[in-house]
């Protein structure tokens, strides 16, 4: 078994897991891939059954039914926590996340309990996106920012590796909500607690295959959810002494 797992969440993907499955293993880091598959109707899963029958790094967990990013990634990280894994990845299964930069996650995450991929420290890195996309990603930063004084340039990204120990005291348990909230909750938690979060530069290329699973939904759920974590945090904009 690797050090390494990257969860990898799946709604009709089936073009892109064979691309990402490959990619992942011709990494020059050893990783383990862990599909979890929302209940795919396009055959996705029995891609990813194929792919773990002739591979012993790619595992798949089938969830009943499409429950939501977070759910997914709550349960891929229960799995890990069962097992050894030291360093945890999210990442995306339509390849707008580069797999070939892992490395550079590794390197930070050597000092760091959370490493968060960022579309914009040091500039705007997103390719082929409608400048509607762009302005959304951007302004959602910002609000998260003013609301709850999380200072990260990208907190909304799905980009990230975490150490086994932030895992482990994230308080998954008590995690509500989804998509893009999720993402922002997951680290305002570790963030208001103290830990230590590092950004690495990455590259966002916009979907080729598949279809985005962004709803209305999603975007009102952060909106609120924002409100909420800064209430948790007792109306601080900074982490607790
Ligand atoms: N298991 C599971 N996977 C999901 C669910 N919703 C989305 N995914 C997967 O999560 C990843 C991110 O979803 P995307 O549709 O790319 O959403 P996004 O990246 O937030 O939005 P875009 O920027 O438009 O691509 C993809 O690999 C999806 O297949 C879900 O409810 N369950
Ligand atoms: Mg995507």
């Amino acid at each position: 078994m690797n050090q390494t797992l990257i969860i990898v969440p799946t709604v009709n993907e089936r073009e892109n897991l064979p691309r990402v499955a490959q990619r992942l293993l011709a990494l020059p880091v050893d990783v383990d891939l862990l599909v979890v598959d929302g209940n795919s109707s396009d055959g996705t899963a029995k891609i990813a059954d194929e792919l773990a029958a002739s591979h012993p790094q790619i595992h798949v967990l089938h969830e009943a039914k499409k429950n939501g990013l977070g759910r997914a990634y709550i349960s891929g990280f229960q799995w890990a926590l069962e097992r050894h894994y030291e360093f945890i990845f999210e990442m995306d299964c339509d390849l707008s996340h580069d797999p070939d930069e892992i490395p550079n996650f590794l390197r930070a995450a050597q000092n760091s309990d959370l490493v968060l991929g960022s579309r914009y420290t040091g500039g705007v890195r997103v390719l082929n996106w409608p400048l509607k996309r762009l302005l959304l990603s951007r302004c959602a930063g910002i609000y998260v920012w003013l609301i709850t004084g999380m200072p990260f340039t990208d907190p909304t990204g799905g980009f990230k590796c975490f150490r086994r120990r932030a895992l482990q005291a994230a308080g998954l348990a008590a995690v509500q909500s989804d998509g893009y909230s999720f993402q922002i909750e997951v680290t305002h938690r570790l963030w208001r607690s103290g830990f230590t979060i590092a950004e690495v530069p990455i590259t966002f290329t916009e979907r080729v295959e598949g279809s985005s699973k962004l709803t209305r939904h999603i975007v009102l759920e952060a909106f609120w959810m924002v409100w909420w974590l800064w209430l948790q945090n007792c109306l601080r904009r900074w982490p607790r002494p």
